[in-house]
């Protein structure tokens, strides 16, 4: 059995029912065969085995008081992955199906993620199985004063920086810096995605939307191409998938269908983001509205039902496993011809495979969604120099560092032989940076 096999099948052993965190780790662990095999005094050093076991993992009890009285009681997480080659940075996701697999897999992600942008980002992720939805401005104050009362004696601006991710936006890291300050009396760069009056930078809202469409639009233009024109499918109404329907429009793409968990809608005169973002954003409401208010829309219940609308380019910017084989053979068929992925993990290990097989261009989570943490990146760089970039200014350093994204992991997959596999130019290229470091560090 290969050292890749022997981690992995410990890995399951070690951490049963943890299915995102093993989907996670095998897409990783078996790109990484040809680096191991040209770096034997990795096995020695037991690096893949530290690699996969998180530094540190926080579960603790998140009690608060709802509007009736009634006292709830939520999980809260971090897990503080790998430290390598910065401190542990990533974001934090309130939604009810969160649970340890869940942080783990996407912690493990992030590891790689970060490595990637060429910032000095190590690896984390955290959050709580809490439902920010349908809750008053006053649960959400509530539930976050006291998931920080216990967070922040484990996170600080050179040791842990989470900032946002399903579930957690400006709102809630307001609640959550506002509490951080509180106790700490430290007004630092301690969360990212912080409000522009209290630390924030430019661009870091639009930030993962914009870079997940410029790393598309380089494997675009590299062959002789450009959104202009074509027909894009973005799964999500949130943050994401806002900011990447209005960058994709504004480069000439037609966006014809979005979705939230109940349901998608289909605007085949392209869709009119200034409305989704006033139901989605400004109200709090459900995409469902946009076909109440846009003459020509229309509403279907289900999510599944997106991927059957045929499209050029398909953008999944919701959730983990929103694709499935059969989404991805019924995308292939009807012409797909690139999958970016703005979400973490949105394709199951089959549905790339199916991709990948087609010929069609697959930009892996890691490196197409990571202008998001890389501008988180740019935020803490602007705290500790106490000043503020202009919005071209961030805009243009998010853009250089999508585009170096998609030359290392293109030029990543032609030296190791796979060619246009950006899954195994992605892991590799993120591998051997913090692969790197854990070696020049010793045993810890
Ligand atoms: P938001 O909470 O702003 O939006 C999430 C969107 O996805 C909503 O439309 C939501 O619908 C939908 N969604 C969530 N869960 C499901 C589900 N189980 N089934 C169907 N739809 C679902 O989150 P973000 O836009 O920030 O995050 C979206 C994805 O992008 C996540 O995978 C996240 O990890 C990833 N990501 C986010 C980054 C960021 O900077 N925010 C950076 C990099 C990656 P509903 O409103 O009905 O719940
Ligand atoms: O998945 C991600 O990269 C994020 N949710 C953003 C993390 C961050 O620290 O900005």
């Amino acid at each position: 059995m290969s050292y890749v096999e022997k981690v992995l099948e410990n890995l399951k052993k070690q951490n049963p029912n943890e299915p995102e965190f093993h989907q996670a780790a095998t897409e990783i662990l078996t790109t990484l065969a040809p680096v191991v095999e040209k770096h034997p005094e990795y096995e020695t050093a037991g690096l893949l085995e530290r690699f996969v076991e998180p530094e540190r993992a926080i579960m603790f009890r998140v009690p608060w008081v709802d509007d009736s009285g009634k006292v709830q009681v939520n999980k809260g997480y971090r897990v503080q992955f790998n430290s390598a080659i910065g401190p542990y940075k990533g974001g934090l996701r309130f939604h009810p199906s969160v649970n340890l697999s869940i942080i783990k897999f996407l912690g493990l992600e992030q590891i790689l993620k970060n490595s990637l942008t060429g910032l000095p980002i190590g690896g984390g992720k955290g959050g709580s199985d809490f439902d920010p939805k349908g809750k008053s401005d006053r649960e959400v104050m509530a539930f976050c004063q006291s998931f920080m009362t216990e967070l922040y004696r484990h996170i600080g601006a050179d040791t842990d920086v989470p900032a946002g991710d399903i579930g957690v936006g400006g709102r809630e890291i307001g609640y959550l810096f506002g509490q951080y300050k509180r106790i700490r009396d430290e007004h630092v760069g301690v969360l990212t995605g912080r409000g522009l009056t209290y630390g924030g930078s430019l661009v870091r809202t639009e930030a993962t939307g914009y870079g997940l469409v410029y790393i598309t639009e380089e494997a675009l233009k590299a062959r002789g191409d450009s959104f202009k024109g074509k027909t894009v499918i973005i799964s999500g109404s949130g943050n994401v998938a806002i900011y990447a329907c209005q960058k994709a429009q504004s480069l000439g793409a037609k966006v014809v269908a979005m979705y939230d968990s109940n349901g998608y809608v289909y605007d085949p005169n392209g869709i009119q983001i200034e409305v989704v973002k006033d139901i989605k954003e400004a109200k709090r409401g459900r995409i469902k509205e946009y076909a109440e208010r846009v003459k020509g829309a229309t509403y279907k219940e289900g999510c599944k039902g997106i991927w059957s609308i045929p499209c050029d380019i398909a953008l999944p910017c919701a959730t983990q496993n929103e694709i499935d084989v059969e989404s991805a053979k019924t995308l292939v068929k009807n012409g797909v011809k690139y999958v970016a992925e703005g979400a973490n993990m949105p394709s199951t290990l089959e549905a790339i495979e199916v991709f990948q097989k087609s010929g069609v261009v697959f930009l892996p989570a890691k490196a197409a969604n990571a202008g998001g943490v890389a501008t988180s990146a740019l935020e803490m760089a602007q705290s500790s120099g106490r000043m503020f970039w202009s919005f071209e200014e961030v805009d243009k350093k998010l853009k250089d560092i999508m585009v170096n994204i998609y030359h290392n992991i293109d030029n990543a997959s032609k030296e190791y032989g796979y060619e246009g596999n950006y899954v195994m130019g992605a892991n590799i290229a993120g591998f051997i940076k913090v692969a790197t470091a854990m070696m020049a560090h010793g045993i810890v």
